[in-house]
């Protein structure tokens, strides 16, 4: 797709930095914030996220799709290019998997200052079982040639970002796209896709952040070079300023997730419990790795003491931990952490970076305990 540069300015936000040192919100966030939901915390109970409740991430509108005339096209440097419908991905081979996935924004709204974009805090996350054929099938039937680096996913929803009117595109390195659990899938929780989660056809990439994940596919296409379209060039780096390239934000950072006990102040979600033995759940997700080891704080993060595992719900899905805690009177700041298979720990302050991205910083939950 061709790109443009937009014929005029749009209105700033805030004081034109693109950024807010204020616990206030603006408006455009606000906005945001209501068109993509998040998981309601208490969401964490479930192996797998009921759709309804599973996070929403949509960069401009939401497509009309009519199934009927719907095509993808696989094309650029394969030996031969296909035009393929819904029906005939159905016909193809089909595999279920259930999948954690995380927006790579989630957290943002924690760092100081905070970036002015979609103000996650933690709830960007869900698991579901998708269903789809995988993508290796459809390029080994396309024949991607081997001079072919890298393969561009593209969406049919358009808009503008950075002042770039585009469609929503990324690409991955061949290598990563014939990985086995990449899927074309066109089932949620075994039911089509709904239009917010990418009806007909969305890419689905496990262990990676959700941008990779393309919603409304219409194309495929394999390219010689890295592709360097606005959403992997220019956001979703791991950088200080808007200019610097940083590294490239892929993998799903470790983290765990504890669902808030007691029940909430209505307004400041402050939990009041009661005195005396309760668990403390959540789940916890490593990205591509897994996760070995959750442990609870409640004191604030001065002291920690390990949490109880269950199995993964999939290779490539969250698992629950369980902790034991005799609640006494106070105030009392409860933290859990994760730390994966490759020996990364949840930190207590995640470094800044200028998207707002891969903050997996530890939660931190208030109880008054009485
Ligand atoms: N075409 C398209 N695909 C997209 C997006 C988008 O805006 N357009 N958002 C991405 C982002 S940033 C995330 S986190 C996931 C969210 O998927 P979900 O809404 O199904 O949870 O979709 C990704 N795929
Ligand atoms: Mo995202």
């Amino acid at each position: 797709m061709e790109q443009q540069r937009t014929p005029s300015r749009f209105p700033t936000v805030g004081d034109g930095s693109g950024f807010a040192d204020t616990d206030r919100v603006f408006r455009e966030e606000l906005q945001l914030a209501l068109r993509n939901r998040g998981m309601p915390l208490e969401g964490l109970r479930y192996p797998i996220t009921p759709t309804g409740m599973h996070y929403l991430l949509v960069h401009y509108d939401i497509p009309e799709v009519n199934v009927e005339e719907w095509r993808l096209k696989v094309g650029g440097l394969v030996s031969r290019p296909m035009s393929l419908s819904l029906e005939e991905f159905r016909k193809r081979p089909a595999r279920t998997i259930a999948v954690t996935m995380e927006c790579a924004g989630n957290g943002r709204a924690l760092f100081t200052p905070r970036r002015i974009s979609q103000p996650w805090l933690f709830e960007a996350i869900g698991t579901a079982e998708w269903t789809g054929t995988p993508l290796k099938g459809i390029l080994e039937e396309a024949g991607v040639r081997p001079d072919a680096a890298d393969i561009v996913f593209t969406g049919l929803d358009r808009g503008v970002e950075g002042g770039e009117v585009q469609h929503y595109q990324r690409s991955l390195t061949v290598s990563e796209a014939v990985r086995e659990e990449v899927l074309l899938a066109y089932e949620m929780n075994g039911e089509p896709l709904q239009p917010q989660h990418g009806y007909p056809l969305r890419l689905l990439v496990p262990g990676w952040y959700g941008m990779t994940s393309v919603k409304w596919l219409q194309g495929i296409e394999a390219l010689a070079e890295p592709f360097q379209g606005y959403q992997m060039a220019r956001v979703y780096r791991y950088s200080r300023t808007q200019d610097e390239p940083g590294e490239a934000v892929t993998l799903i950072r470790v983290r765990a997730l504890m669902i808030p006990p007691g029940i909430p102040d209505f307004l400041t979600r402050t939990r009041l419990v009661q005195a005396g033995a309760l668990i403390l759940t959540g789940k916890a997700w490593a990205g591509r790795l897994s996760v070995s080891r959750v442990e609870v704080s409640v004191d604030g993060g001065s002291t920690w003491s390990d949490a109880r595992l269950d199995e993964p719900v999939s290779p490539h899905a969250w698992r629950t931990w369980t902790f034991r805690w005799n609640a006494r009177r106070g105030a009392h700041t409860l933290c859990v952490r994760a730390t994966d298979s490759g020996g990364n720990v949840q930190p207590p302050e995640q470094e800044w970076n200028f998207g707002g991205y891969g903050n997996n910083s530890v939660q931190r939950v208030t109880v008054v305990v009485e």
